[in-house]
């Protein structure tokens, strides 16, 4: 198999000064301080954070005491707000989180390292280790996706609904990303259906702090409608 891949970096690889995190938020004033001091800490204050902010609490605040980038965007969903985040940064690595204290930040050495050794997408996958903090009906929706996913693809992957990757920036700016509800599956599929490096990694996944933004039936249908519509898209692109 032939695999396309993006760019390289020309000297010893990324470092942190390299690394821009960002997220969609809303409402998540109960969580935000410590994604973001999280960030801080395991990064050195280097890395570069974008929120794409549509609350109607303190989140922005919160996050520009943080030293954010807060851009403010009419809450329109997950796709619009999370498209708009990996689009805005300059830094070559982009990292995507969700901002509810659910994804390890405590990874993202390893995630550039990925990104070091040649990946060009790093996809946390949080159903390895069990997803014990996941509630019942979200774990089994996810399998199904992965499931689905992998089927039309011809490739297994293992959680297409994640919040936490790594991409390189030519990635995200090369592909025309479609879906909203269903962007975290397209971002998966969209590069590995076009022979990029693309490479799932097990991550923890913590319990959810605040209100989840998803509703699980709507958003379930929204995202099923998504895996079939990318792959079948790339399929015959
Ligand atoms: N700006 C913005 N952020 C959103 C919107 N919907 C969800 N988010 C954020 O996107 C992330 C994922 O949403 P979340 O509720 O955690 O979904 P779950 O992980 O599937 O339960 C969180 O950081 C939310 O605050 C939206 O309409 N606008
Ligand atoms: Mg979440």
């Amino acid at each position: 198999m032939s695999t396309q891949r993006a760019e390289r970096a020309t000297d010893d690889g990324f470092t942190f000064d390299d690394l821009a995190v960002v997220m969609g938020t809303y409402n998540e004033a109960d969580a935000i301080g410590t994604v973001l001091s999280d960030i801080a800490d395991v990064t050195d204050g280097r890395a570069e954070v974008v929120c794409v902010d549509g609350s109607s609490d303190r989140t922005p605040e919160i996050a520009r005491e943080h030293g954010a980038t807060v851009i403010e965007q009419e809450p329109r969903g997950y796709g619009v707000a999370v498209r708009e985040a990996v689009l805005t940064p300059d830094r070559p690595v982009i990292v995507t989180t969700d901002c509810d204290d659910t994804y390890p930040m405590e990874r993202l050495p390893d995630f550039l390292a990925e990104v070091n050794d040649g990946a060009d997408v790093v996809s946390g996958d949080r159903l390895y280790y069990g997803a014990d903090e996941m509630p019942g009906m979200n774990k089994l929706g996810n399998e199904l996706f992965a499931l689905l996913a992998s089927v039309l693809m011809g490739e297994r992957v293992h959680d297409t609904t994640t919040g936490m990757r790594a991409y390189r920036r030519e990635v995200v700016r090369k592909i025309e990303w479609t879906e909203n509800t269903g962007l975290s599956a397209e971002l998966l599929m969209r590069p590995l259906m076009r022979e990029y490096d693309v490479r799932e990694r097990p991550i923890e996944y913590d319990e959810r702090r605040g209100e989840t933004k998803l509703d699980p039936l709507s958003g379930g249908a929204a995202i099923a409608k998504s895996i079939v519509r990318v792959a079948f898209e790339e399929r015959f692109r």
